[in-house]
């Protein structure tokens, strides 16, 4: 049996065709935590946490919230969020070697994005077309691997106060997102962090500025995937954008789940796809 496995940063519940599972990181404050998982609701943990005074926190799967979606089969590959920003990555590699002790004969791999959300969820997509296809573990994970080098991630943000919280980017640029209707269009670099590319006064400024991104970048028609925290209005407009130039792409929009939904905050979207 082969299964496909990806931390809950891929905003991604089930993937038809594939034996999928999401495992869910945690969202916490001192009084309250929230379980990424199918049960949560993020519109009212995102009211829950603006009202909230104190700091707030995340974590990544455990060794054994890996393990356990493992599931006992036989061939496993992994997608997790990037690993200079989440433990994630290294605690599915140590649940890989636990599990490989258990069962040598089981084949294991786990891929760094260096990314996360909608990347995260095109690869995990691929996996699901490359498994299908009936490959050798081998030649899916250099395919997979070949076609992580070819998507990317841009996305806006209108705040980064939860990133700059938790030490994931500096309080300096942070301080200056947020202000005035100024948001961020930035991309994950190659080590796997956030890069700011330009701040942008208002809504319109952002869509132009991740249309030339992605143009730049050399978009020329492939899939995208667009992950939004509450602001479907600006994924679908980035849709018809792309859709007037090419109109065979295959967009796909959706609400982001909980880390997502924490990190990148209200008004944001994402956007991943292939050069
Ligand atoms: O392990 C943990 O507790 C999770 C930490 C995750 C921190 C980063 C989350 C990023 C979510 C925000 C915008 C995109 C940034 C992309 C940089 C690669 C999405």
């Amino acid at each position: 049996m082969i299964k496909l496995v990806a931390d809950s940063s891929c905003d991604c519940l089930k993937m038809p065709d594939s034996s999928f599972e999401a495992v869910p990181l945690t969202i916490s404050t001192d009084e309250s935590s929230y379980r990424d998982d199918a049960l949560l609701d993020t519109h009212e943990m995102l009211d829950e946490l603006a009202e909230y005074k104190g700091r707030s926190y995340t974590a990544c799967p455990s060794v054994v919230d890996w393990i356990k979606a493992f599931g006992g089969a036989d061939t496993v590959y992994v997608g997790t969020i990037t690993s200079a920003l989440s433990g994630a990555y290294n605690s599915a590699m140590a649940a890989r070697d636990l599990y490989l002790q258990e069962r040598p004969d089981a084949q294991v791999h786990i891929f760094d994005t260096l990314s996360t959300g909608p990347e995260l969820r095109l690869l995990m997509e691929k996996l699901s077309e490359l498994t299908a296809d009936g490959m050798s573990f081998e030649e899916v994970c250099h395919k997979a691997t070949e076609y992580l080098h070819r998507t990317q991630l841009f996305f806006s943000l209108q705040s980064l106060h939860n990133m700059a919280q938790n030490g994931r980017i500096s309080k300096v640029v942070a301080a200056t997102v947020g202000v005035l209707g100024i948001r961020i269009v930035g991309t994950a670099s190659p080590e796997g962090t956030l890069q700011p590319i330009s701040k942008c006064r208002g809504e319109g400024k952002a869509l132009s500025e991740l249309i030339s991104q992605l143009t730049k970048a050399g978009y020329s028609g492939g899939k995208v995937r667009i992950c939004h925290v509450e602001n479907p209005g600006l994924a679908d407009k980035l849709m018809d954008r792309i859709r007037g130039q090419f109109p065979e792409a295959d967009l796909l929009s959706y609400p982001a789940r909980g880390l997502c939904s924490y990190y990148a905050e209200r008004g944001a979207i994402l956007v991943g796809f292939e050069t």
